[in-house]
């Protein structure tokens, strides 16, 4: 047996587990002895599930449990973010089968997003992006199948999918923000949808201010999620992390992990309370109304400047030290803020919330729980049974606790709110359960999103796939049924029940692709329907319009000139379920998908003189092979 072998084996993998537990603690150990380790103090990190049942005895269970036979339907979506990616992803669950990629930020060479006239539009000449957070849009506190919304860390952007055909429709850039992170869309009706900038600036990032860091600020955005613009900001002083709504639409969170305004990691880390930012979405919309606003920028947007002390726009409630997930329990009645840097979830009761705006109480005293759930706390889930699941980084678990006993222990010490621990493989991240963040969370499903996987699959090479664990809640004890590898790296995800999304089979002729490109033919006054027409539109620029029917293109062949812009515009005239064509035209760098009804197009330079066949590249008929043209390069 080879060394390799010998590490997918139960002794030699827990060695390793513990190595990199080990590990990873240290270095987090090494940040927080900058200052105190007083809030890691109570668990050596060491303790983890003990009620876990040995790995061999899951394999069975595992089987039956995801066994999702051939020809059968899953029963939830899972909307998984595809971090570094830039895209989204739809996994079937149970069975964790991927079902598609819906790019995003990323140029995808299969269907040519990102390379397409209406998506380059779209991505601004920018070919990369960092989702991480992935919603869905709802009414009446829970989904309503009609959107998908998703973070683009890296260039500061929100993007929106359409649920009918699963394509991103808007992408905006956010004004006045770096490092786009948390996002909530509003949960009462498909309002707002709230954007944390997590990285501090200079309000007005022009060169003014940057040495001095004590000016930064960081803007919690509003966009509008039916049009897709941005309504507002409200500048607060500390970056903002995760980002939480709650159901009646009257609050926005934000956990805030660097309320020392530090720009180096010692700084970051030097206080030991950090807090949660609460927003009051009323008074920051009748300041907006009242024009109580500054202007930043050379940005239109109006802006609430909240720095400083609370008022009646924020409210800072103290957390233990660098807070990272905020997530509202089913019942709306909670907001859950885990400690990261401190062993601790703490429970914001919402109903007190009012009271602390008014002054009546402090904002430490909407803090109802702080249960201990380990060391590194990240996320919270819910399964509608009164029960809360937090990922904990460094122990690599999940921790299960009563809400209720929680809220009881935090004046009685003799009550233990915690229910179980289970090993998860390894440093899970996020972890989300099925409907959890509505009203109808249900309690079957939980995934872990684990950000090591080491020992669990084949090597295959430095880097390994990420390991997305499905974890069966439906019982009083979780049980660990599936080890999904994926590319990395998938943030974060959310599981819904699948009668509540109604993709359709055919592109629906209506929306802003097809409004893209109807307004290109029409100021050539062709009907992309009925036509194939080569229009020279300039002396360099050529548009061929073509439809497609299968087998064949409807121009078997068109002629342009060496360095002309040509704009290739397809229309795919099947009317088929799942009848997909595309067009590549050689040693062009053109490719592209046109799924049945649909229409796309895109711009390229006609190279140096010569025959170019275009094919179709999806295998769409016996005679697909066949379906090709000529474009024909005239010197
Ligand atoms: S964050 S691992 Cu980008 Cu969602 Cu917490
Ligand atoms: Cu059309 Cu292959």
């Amino acid at each position: 047996m080879s060394d390799q072998e010998h590490e997918g084996q139960g002794g030699a993998a827990n060695e390793i587990g513990e190595s990199r537990r080990d590990f990873l603690k240290g270095g987090l150990a090494v940040g927080a002895g900058l200052v105190t380790t007083a809030a890691l103090g109570c668990r050596d990190g060491t303790t983890t599930a003990s009620d876990s049942a040995p790995a061999a005895a899951h394999a069975e269970v595992s089987e039956n449990k995801t066994h999702v036979p051939p020809g059968k339907l899953d029963d939830y979506y899972g909307f998984w973010s595809g971090g570094q990616s830039g895209e989204i992803r739809i996994l079937g669950i149970p069975s964790m089968r991927e079902l598609k990629r819906i790019p995003v930020f990323n140029r995808d060479a299969a269907t040519g997003w990102g390379a397409e006239d209406f998506s380059k539009q779209l991505l601004g000449g920018r070919s990369s992006g960092d989702t991480h957070h992935v919603h869905l849009s709802y009414t009446d506190g829970t989904y309503d199948g009609r959107y998908v919304f998703v973070n683009d860390k890296a260039s500061a952007r929100l993007a929106r999918v359409r649920c009918d055909t699963m394509a991103v429709d808007a992408i905006v850039d956010i004004p006045n923000s770096q490092g786009t992170h948390g996002i909530f869309p509003q949960r009462h009706k498909t309002g707002l949808v709230l954007c944390n900038a997590e990285f501090r600036t200079p309000p007005n990032n022009d060169g003014r201010d940057m040495e001095d860091p004590s000016k930064y600020g960081a803007m919690h955005t509003a966009i509008d999620g039916e049009t897709m613009e941005v309504k507002w900001q409200v500048l607060v002083e500390s970056n903002m992390d995760l980002a939480a709504t709650d159901y009646t639409g009257k609050y926005s969170f934000a956990t805030c992990y660097n309320s020392e305004g530090g720009v180096n990691l010692e700084g970051m880390m030097a206080a030991d309370r950090d807090h949660l930012y609460v927003f009051n979405l009323a008074a920051i919309e009748k300041a907006v109304a009242d024009g109580e606003t500054i202007q930043v920028g050379d940005s239109s947007v109006p802006v609430v400047d909240a720095r400083g002390e609370d008022g009646p726009y924020v409210l800072r409630v103290p957390v233990p030290k660098s807070p990272h997930g905020v997530n509202i329990d089913p019942t709306g009645r909670y907001a859950m803020v885990c400690g990261k840097l401190s062993p601790t979830v703490s429970v914001v009761d919402i109903e007190k919330l009012d009271a602390a705006f008014a002054g009546q109480i402090t904002p430490r005293d909407t803090v109802v729980a702080e249960p201990e759930v380990g060391l590194g706390p990240l996320h919270t889930c819910f399964d509608g049974r009164g029960n809360a699941y937090t990922s904990i980084f460094i122990d690599s678990v999940v921790t299960k606790w009563n809400i209720e006993k929680a809220i009881q222990a935090f004046n009685d010490e003799t009550i233990n709110p915690i229910l179980q621990k289970l090993d998860v493989h390894y440093q899970v991240g996020h972890t989300n359960a099925s409907m959890s963040e509505t009203k109808d969370a249900d309690g079957k499903w939980l995934i872990a999103l684990c950000k090591f996987s080491k020992d669990r699959f084949l090597n295959v090479g430095p880097l390994h796939a990420e390991n997305d664990q499905l974890i069966d809640i439906s019982g009083d004890v979780m049980e660990l049924v599936h080890d999904g590898p994926a590319y990395p790296e998938p943030h974060d995800a959310v599981i819904v029940r699948r009668d509540l999304i109604h993709p359709v089979k055919m592109t629906p002729r209506n929306g802003a692709s097809f409004e893209f490109y109807e307004r290109i033919a029409a100021e050539d006054g062709v009907d992309m329907r009925q036509e194939n027409k080569v229009v020279r539109v300039g002396p360099n620029k050529v548009r061929v319009y073509m439809v497609s029917v299968a087998p064949v293109f409807g121009i078997p062949e068109f002629k342009v000139k060496t360095g002309d812009e040509v704009q290739l515009i397809v229309t795919n005239l099947d009317a088929v379920e799942d009848l997909s064509h595309g067009i590549c035209v050689s040693k062009h760098d053109v490719n592209f998908l046109v799924n049945p009804q649909d229409t796309k197009g895109m711009t390229f330079t006609a190279g140096s003189p010569g025959v170019y066949w275009y094919y179709c590249p999806w295998f769409c008929h016996a005679l697909h092979l066949e379906m090709r043209g000529r474009m024909i390069v005239e010197a």
